[in-house]
């Protein structure tokens, strides 16, 4: 028994591997990622580097500049922004704001960011190329991804509500490429939230 036993097991493992050469190349790209802000320093602030500065606001002009990095760091193997992923953390913006938005992957694996609602960033497996507000996505979000490219772009959110900024390269929003976008009446100021901060900004 025990031969066969073995030669079921390597089987197995050599299945396993051949069909996950593409989360295998993932992954390794992922560990080969340069140490948090690396590559993708020139779009944050001089000077911010290892404190990176993921949002700067004009109260008065009611403008939000979030600068999101794809691939920051390695949790959820690359599958973040800023570090954040699954929804844990994000940005929320006062409503009627206007939003810029700096995008830079940092990583050779295709990676883009479009708004979408957070329910549907949660479950489905290709976005679509269409965002949800006007504008709020980098190029063809869904085919090409960006790689090593730094995309600017810019929308008004004129409607509140749980929406998601999310990775619109198929199966990458639905695995946890995705944070939050709270979109909020009343809100004084537009705030970049972590998960272990999120008591903090509830006011
Ligand atoms: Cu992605």
């Amino acid at each position: 028994m025990k031969p066969l036993l073995i030669s079921t097991f390597v089987l197995a493992t050599l299945g396993q591997m051949s069909g996950q050469d593409q989360s295998a190349e993932a992954q390794k790209s992922a560990e080969a990622a340069p140490a948090a802000g690396g590559r993708c320093c020139t779009v944050l602030p001089i000077g911010e580097i290892k404190n990176p500065v993921f949002l700067k606001q004009d109260i008065d002009k009611k403008e939000a500049e979030l600068f999101i990095i794809a691939t920051f760091d390695k949790s959820n193997y690359g599958m973040n922004f800023n570090g954040l992923s699954k929804g844990e953390g994000g940005y929320e913006i006062p409503l009627g704001w206007k939003v810029k938005v700096t995008f830079c992957n940092n990583s050779d694996v295709p990676h883009s960011l479009m708004v979408v609602e957070a329910d549907v960033a949660e479950r489905k497996i290709n976005l679509g190329d269409e965002p949800y507000f006007d504008g709020a996505t980098t190029p063809k979000p869904n085919t090409i991804g960006t790689t090593n490219k730094i995309e600017k772009f810019e929308f008004i959110p004129d409607e509140v509500g749980d929406f998601s900024l999310a990775c619109g390269f198929p199966t990458h929003s639905a695995n946890g490429h995705r944070i939050f976008l709270k979109i909020k009446e009343g809100l004084k100021a537009a705030a970049f939230v972590k998960p272990d901060e999120k008591k903090e900004e509830a006011n």
